[in-house]
Order: C-alpha cells, then structure tokens, then sequence
C-alpha cells in the first residue's frame, strides 16, 4: 500500500493516505480496549518513540531483548494505521502496547468505561514545529513542508497532518481520574529526569522495579543507545517512503566526543559529553526568529496555552482507579 500522496481526511483532520483508510481509522474507533491494555497518545515528534522504549523496557523489567529484536511499530503499533490489526493477530505478546496520534474528542469515547492505561506525551510546542517541519522533509508521505514560516503558518492553523495541536494537547490533558486512567508526562521531564520519569510511570503501570532494573531501563532508553537501534531508528524503512539523505529520525543527537583539555574543567567537559548524546530541549531557538517567537507566544495565549506551562505538577499527573491489574513482564 503507497498511497504516498493521498491525504485521508477524518473527523475534519488530515492523515496521511500511506497509513491511514477511512477502514483503519474507523476500526481504532470502535476499539475494544482491555483493562491490561497501554496506550500512548501524543501529537507527532512529542517524545512517543522515546515512551514506546520506556514503557517497552519497564514491563521487561529492563531487559532490552524486546527493543532490539522487535520493530517499535510492531511491539506498539498505532491503533489508527492500517497494519494496526495484523500486527495484534499475530501478536504473542500479553500486555498490549498501543501508540496513538489521535485527538482525545476522536479517540475518547473508545476509551470511555475502560480501564486501559493512558500515558500522554507532550512537549514544548516550538520544539515540536521544528521537529515535526524536518520530518516532512524527509517523510514522502507527509506534503512538502515549504518554507519554515508556511509551515509555522500550517501547524498555528492546525491544518497540519494530525490538526491542532492545541486541540489535542488540551483535549488529553483536560481529562480527570474520572474519565479515564492517565498519566501526563513531558518530553522536558524525560529530559531534565528520566530515572524519576521511569519510576513514575512504572508506579502507574503497577510494576515495580528494583534498583538495578531501573538503571537498566536508563541505560536502554538514552538517545545514543535508541539512535543506534536499527528497531527503532527507522533507518529500515526504504528510501521511498523515509528520504534518509534528508534527515535522520533522530535528529539532534551529535555523535562528537569532547575529549577532556586543560582549557575545560571535568565538570564542562561531562556536561558537553552528556548534552552531545541527548536530544536536545528549547532547540526551537535555532530556527525561530524573535518575530515568529512572539507570534507563537501570542497564538498559544489566544488558546489559554504556554509553551512552557504544565498544567499540574508531574507528581499529582497519574491518577489510579486502582483496579487495574499490574502489568509484568509479557
Ligand atoms: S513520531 O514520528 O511522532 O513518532 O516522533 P516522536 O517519537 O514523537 O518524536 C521524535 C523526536 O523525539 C526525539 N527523541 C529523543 N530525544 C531525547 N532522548 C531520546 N531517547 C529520544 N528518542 C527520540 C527525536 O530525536 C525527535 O526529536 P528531534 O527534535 O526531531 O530530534
């Protein structure tokens, strides 16, 4: 199925034709979730490969063998694309990992009376412009981006592939313990904290994990170890469809070692070491200019939004129904 150029507009929002028919996206609809059942929701270059690893590696309980030998599409496939429900036939896995882009006024009347968990991603606004306009260089399933501003333009109007952000930011995090079983973390949290983060979100899966497993999951989900991961970094996918001589999925992680000189001191040089294999978090900074900034700023005002803002702090974000079982190792 290429489909590359056709758009699939659903619920008054584009998807891209290569995944999505008006079938798949119907069938995610009428999804018949499970109790033992995750879903990761987030707006595209969110951090959702990144909580795909993290989720992955806490029910392995650190084990990285799943990450390495199994596709992160085929172990969290997302509900609404059109392989969707050939990958969970053939799945042998126990718990069901799901990953989804859509809006919560479109996915959650699916959810409405499950217990599934949710696990929502979000991430600095500007970061995910940048992010999301490199992608559609490479991606030839998504439109030509043009010009950043044009697209600027796109992702403010919430014509983009995937809609408003806004809309989908405030549609999932306005949910409440009563609604549905979520946690909400930042791709800025993972950041600053990931060890805290996989404490956090293991806590709400109900499983809990050693010291060592922890370190594990650290260790396996760091932007070097997931860039080098051919199951991960989409360097499989043919040139057709992901155009790799006009990007990387993993975009920003530099490679280059800062060896230690005299004109560093140790602390300088670890820092530089530890940023150069890290995505990176504000890097909006090198594309915007202060004009475009400000309009940003005041866009995400008219829509009661700060880039910046969380809405709760992260310790008050899970919410436990708790009476979902605890998801160990599948
Ligand atoms: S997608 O296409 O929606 O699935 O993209 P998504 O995974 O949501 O976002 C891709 C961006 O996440 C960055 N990324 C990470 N940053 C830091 N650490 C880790 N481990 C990590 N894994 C993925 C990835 O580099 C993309 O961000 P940009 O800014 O483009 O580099």
């Amino acid at each position: 199925m290429a489909r590359l150029n056709v758009t699939e507009r659903f619920h008054g929002i584009s998807f891209p034709g290569h995944m999505h028919t008006e079938k798949s996206l119907e069938w995610a609809l009428r999804f018949p979730f499970q109790e033992t059942d995750v879903i990761i929701a987030s707006y595209p270059k969110s951090g959702t490969t990144w909580m795909q690893e993290i989720v992955t590696l806490i029910t392995r309980r650190g084990d990285p063998h799943l990450s390495q030998t199994l596709e992160n599409w085929v172990r969290a496939p997302w509900l609404e694309q059109n392989y969707c429900a050939a990958v969970l036939e053939a799945s042998s896995l126990e718990t069901r990992l799901f990953t989804t882009h859509l809006p919560y006024h479109v996915l959650g009347p699916a959810l409405q009376g499950s217990k599934a968990r949710v696990i929502y991603v979000s991430r600095n606004p500007k970061d995910v412009c940048v992010s999301y306009f490199h992608f559609h260089k490479m991606a030839n399933f998504l439109p030509e981006p043009g010009l950043f501003q044009d697209f600027l333009n796109g992702f403010l109007g919430g014509t983009l592939h995937y809609g408003s952000w806004f809309d989908h930011v405030k549609g999932w995090t306005s949910q409440t313990p009563s609604t549905i079983n979520f946690l909400h973390i930042t791709y800025e949290e993972m950041s600053l904290d990931v060890r805290s983060c996989i404490k956090q979100i293991s806590s709400f899966l109900g499983c809990s994990l050693t010291a060592e497993e922890v370190n594990s999951c650290v260790q396996h989900c760091s932007f070097s170890t997931m860039k080098n991961n051919a199951k991960i970094n989409y360097t499989q996918i043919p040139e057709e469809i992901l155009d790799h001589s006009r990007g990387s999925f993993f975009r920003k992680g530099r490679t280059l070692f800062v060896p230690h000189s005299p004109a560093l001191s140790l602390m300088s040089t670890l820092a530089l070491n530890s940023s150069c294999f890290t995505g990176e978090v504000g890097n909006w900074k090198s594309t915007f200019t202060v004009e475009q900034s400000d309009h940003f700023d005041s866009v995400c005002k008219r829509h009661d939004c700060s880039p910046e803002r969380r809405e709760k702090p992260a310790e008050e974000q899970g919410n436990s129904k708790g009476t979902s079982p605890n998801l160990h190792s599948a």
